[in-house]
């Protein structure tokens, strides 16, 4: 088990973009593994490859109730997406900033899994919302920078800060 140091908003490595993966191997499941603990040791919904400083597309994701389901999405790309959805987001990487996102209410994802088999997703509700967040953490993309510039500079101002004391 290992449970990932996650980078940290504004850091500027969360603006790189994933690679696609191409091996299916045993550093892969390793990589899934060890997002897996990471996403459940910081009690989130979900988590990308990006926010442990890894830049392949690959996210995990769980819903469930009981926090217990976790599925990993390598490749992953929305083929339909319908409705409107404004829901509150949170990020393990902007700890302590919650807003609202204008995202796709449903969407299908198509994606692969650890060894490389094709599977498709159709997902509603915090799932959907947590695919879309993760997918654009994919694409170097943090969900604040859908806010207004005031909004951002705010953040990151509070964020520095933060850090500076927590060291
Ligand atoms: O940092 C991340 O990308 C994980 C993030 C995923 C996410 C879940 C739900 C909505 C948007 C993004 C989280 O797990 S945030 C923490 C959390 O548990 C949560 C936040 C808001 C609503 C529901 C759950
Ligand atoms: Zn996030």
């Amino acid at each position: 088990m290992a449970v990932l140091p996650i980078l940290q908003y504004p850091d500027p490595r969360l603006h790189r973009k994933a690679a696609p993966v191409t091996r299916f191997d045993a550093a892969l499941e390793r990589l899934a593994r060890d997002l897996i603990d990471t996403m459940q040791a910081a009690h989130g919904v979900g988590l990308a490859a990006t926010q442990v400083d890894v830049h392949q597309r690959v996210l995990v994701a769980d819903a469930s109730e009981t926090h217990d389901q976790p599925v990993v999405y390598v490749n992953p790309v929305i083929v339909a997406g319908e409705g409107d959805s404004t829901l509150e987001e949170g990020c393990l990487s902007v700890p302590g900033i919650y807003d609202r996102v204008a995202r796709h209410e449903r969407v299908r994802v198509r994606a692969q899994d650890v060894h490389g088999a094709f599977f498709e997703v159709d997902a509603d509700g915090l799932l959907s919302v947590c695919l879309q967040h993760e997918m654009d953490h994919l694409d170097g993309r943090v969900f604040v920078e859908y806010l207004s510039r005031l909004k951002q500079t705010r953040i990151a101002a509070k964020l520095r800060k933060q850090q500076k004391r927590t060291g």
